[in-house]
């Protein structure tokens, strides 16, 4: 039986991919399985940061870091393998209300970024440098180096990010979010030099409002956007997240939950969406969107798994890239 190759070779062409929490790292590990660090640059939301018992908590970047090294928690998705819980055990021990879950070996980490933050070193620095110790060799740039932070809007008030989603298990219902700091806030240099000199943006499969909506938020980030072939990865299958609150913030903010719902927030932005083989009969309505769609199975179950989808992300960029530009800069074999 003939085999069939499915290798994509990116001969040139620089993706930067927008990630949230888990299902962010999937797809940049996956990403980073095919494309060398020059071609694949991660920006990663900071709204979910936050200052616990002194650190300077940043979910999404570790995330995207500890998935990146491979010395993820292979269940949870965030925090580390092999964790151990000594320190928290011990606070809980002299009165913390140990809500929020910190492993061991998270804290050095953390204890590794106080130190470079309060030595006057900008996250950007800070989250290279502690790639860099990770062995992670893909630039992983949070997106602001200024803090924005992400406020739910609730019945009950206004609630801090971590507070609504692990304080409270996303139980409050979401009236809509703030994002405290914004004004003061900017993309970093970096950021903004990546998407100029990207050659197709992808929106990992995250959440649209707590995840890839700060990143968009930033001044200048949309427009740049705009002005790249864009392609998103539905976080909805079967109108359904596959992980966190993203289905249940549409329902409460009145959003048709589903891929359709999530494409229509990204209307006029993005070009290419990226539908679950589940959601294969929701491909035109998507397209009625003014973008093109592609059904694939995006469940990224293990690693080969994310490789793959990654792989089938990249297949479909040149699929429209070459459509649009003769002769584009992505290619696939
Ligand atoms: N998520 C939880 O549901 N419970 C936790 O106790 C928790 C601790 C935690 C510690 C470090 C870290 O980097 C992430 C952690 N997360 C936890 C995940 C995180 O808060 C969320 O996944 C993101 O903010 C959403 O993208």
């Amino acid at each position: 039986m003939a085999v069939i190759s499915h290798q994509v070779s990116v001969i040139s062409g620089k993706v930067v991919v927008l990630a949230g929490g888990v299902g962010g790292a999937k797809l940049a590990h996956g990403l980073a399985q095919i494309l060398p660090p020059d071609q694949l640059t991660i920006i990663v939301n900071t709204g979910d940061d936050f200052e616990h018992l002194g650190l300077t908590i940043c979910p999404d970047i570790d995330t995207v870091l500890y998935n990146l090294a491979e010395v993820n928690h292979p269940e949870q998705g965030w925090g580390r393998a092999d964790e151990s819980f000594h320190v928290l055990e011990e606070a809980k021990r002299l009165g913390h209300d140990a809500w929020f879950l910190l492993g061991d070996k998270d804290i050095a980490l953390h204890l590794l970024r106080r130190e470079m933050l309060d030595a006057g070193l900008s996250l950007t620095e800070v989250t290279l440098e502690l790639a860099r110790r990770l062995g992670v060799i893909h630039p992983v740039l949070p997106m602001s180096d200024q803090p924005v932070r992400t406020v739910i809007l609730t019945p009950e008030g206004p609630m801090p990010f971590q507070e609504y989603f692990v304080h409270r298990r996303t139980k409050p219902v979401m009236l809509g979010t703030r994002l405290e700091g914004l004004a003061q806030a900017r993309a970093t240099e970096a950021v903004r030099r990546a998407l100029d000199e990207a050659d197709a943006v992808v929106f990992a499969p995250s959440n649209p409002f707590v995840s890839i909506g700060p990143i968009l938020a930033l001044p200048g980030v949309r427009e740049r956007i705009a002005a790249k072939p864009t392609l998103a990865v539905s976080p909805i299958i079967g109108g359904q997240a596959l992980k966190g609150p993203a289905a249940k913030m549409m329902a409460e903010q009145g959003l048709e939950v589903s891929a359709v719902g999530v494409a229509r927030h990204y209307a006029g932005l993005v070009d290419g969406f990226v539908l679950d083989a589940a959601d294969a009969g929701l491909a035109e309505a998507v397209e009625a969107l003014g973008m093109r769609a592609f059904v694939t199975d995006t469940i990224m179950r293990d690693k080969a798994g994310r490789k793959r989808v990654a792989r089938e992300v990249l297949g479909f960029l040149c699929a429209f890239i070459e459509e649009d530009e003769e002769g584009g800069v992505f290619s696939v074999q």
